[in-house]
């Protein structure tokens, strides 16, 4: 790789991660020396700024913005239940050893996701033959095991993921179905116990503006504290359409603020129709950084992560097709004006490069032509 372009796809990063990184990977540089460093900006105004990620990826220019740009990690896969015990007692700690070891060797706090899901849940938990209290010591000893592993190294906890349906009702997993309402406190209690350092939280999607499935959300935190079950945040997933941001975002950060929890955005994507146009790219700016300065402006909210930071690593075209081009960064490691709508929220003010008149335009793109398609 050439030394220009090195010393851009690294910029920001600390010694600890350059080691890490080693060797660049060739390719596009990741962004411009001049360039905003999120992690610094979000870290200015209190709050982290972190990413998703693949483990298998962390090598080369993804490894080097990752570390360069993020203070703060989630496995986007490799600490669920399927993938850590697909078959009872047979565990698979690879994946998830990797984004820990990672995220300390470059200085990063870990989002653990998740303990106790309905989805990607290994076949043998989804439909053994449980009674209540076989399935609670099933999933109390998951979270001791996962949590105890990884005890002491592990910022925020994703206790409950998707406990509720759309009308606020709880979600008929095979937890709710089986051992009943107290799942969710049993899960927390446990995982306190497991890790008694780590910020423990309920997360969930569809949750982030004030509605129906986030009024079930707040009405069980609200119990939950009263009960003095161990919880210590909510996370709002934020899988988001552009021009979508929900305009009661930051009213419903604060109301579960004014609980007594923490809050964090943990999943921020915001998708659009495919080919990406100049004008959906804009819109997408506004939408990332009004996400962004809805985190900031409420003092409990402890910071965003985006779910994938290149649109080379999202689910949404495998989930949504037609859709894509969800995250700050494109598919070549180029930051998108989103990015630059992320880093003005956090405070930065630096030149966004020519862009279509007042407003978000886009933002440089590392001396390379840019053109969605
Ligand atoms: O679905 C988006 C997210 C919603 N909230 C919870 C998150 O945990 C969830 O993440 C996504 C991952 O980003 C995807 O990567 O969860 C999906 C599964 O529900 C993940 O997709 C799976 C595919 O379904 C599998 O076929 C694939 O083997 O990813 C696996 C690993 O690449």
């Amino acid at each position: 790789m050439k030394l220009q372009s090195l010393r851009r796809a690294v910029f920001g990063m600390s010694a600890a991660a350059l080691l890490t990184v080693g060797a660049a990977a060739p390719g596009h540089a990741a962004a411009e020396a001049a360039d905003p460093i999120l992690k610094d900006l979000a870290a200015a105004q209190g709050i982290y700024y972190g990413t998703a990620v693949t483990a298998s990826k962390l090598t080369g220019t993804y490894a080097a913005v990752t570390a360069g740009q993020f203070d703060s990690i989630t496995p986007g896969n490799e600490m669920k239940w399927g993938s850590v015990e697909p078959v009872r007692g047979d565990f698979r700690w690879s994946g998830a050893d990797a984004v820990v070891d990672f995220a300390e060797a470059n200085g990063q706090k870990v989002r653990g996701h998740t303990l106790v899901w309905h989805s990607q849940l290994p076949s043998w938990v989804e439909n053994g033959s449980w009674t209540a209290g076989s399935l609670r010591t099933v999933m109390t000893d998951h979270i001791a095991t996962e949590a105890g592993r990884y005890k002491g190294r592990i910022d925020h906890w994703d206790v409950v993921n998707e406990a509720f349906n759309e009308d606020g009702t709880r979600r008929q997993s095979v937890f709710q179905r089986t051992i009943g309402d107290g799942y969710i406190a049993d899960a927390f209690r446990a995982a306190r116990a497991a890790d008694p350092a780590a910020k423990l939280y309920l997360n969930d999607y569809n949750v982030e503006g004030i509605n129906a499935k986030s009024n079930g959300m707040y009405d069980l935190v609200r119990q939950l504290k009263a009960q003095g079950v161990p919880i210590d945040g909510v996370g709002l997933q934020a899988h988001l359409i552009v021009g979508q941001v929900p305009s009661t975002l930051q009213a419903n950060i604060q109301r579960f603020a004014d609980l007594g929890v923490d809050v964090a955005i943990t999943e921020l994507d915001i998708r659009m129709p495919v080919p990406a146009t100049e004008q959906r790219l804009r819109q997408q700016k506004a939408d990332y950084k009004a996400v962004t300065q809805a985190c900031v402006a409420v003092s409990r909210c402890a910071g965003v992560t985006v779910w994938g930071f290149t649109d080379s690593d999202s689910w949404i075209p495998d989930f949504f097709p037609g859709e894509g081009a969800a995250t700050p960064y494109d598919e070549n490691y180029r930051p998108k004006p989103a990015y630059y709508g992320i880093a003005e929220a956090l405070g930065w003010s630096g030149d966004t490069g020519p862009g279509p008149g007042p407003g978000p335009g886009p933002g440089p793109v590392s001396g390379c032509a840019v053109t969605y398609a």
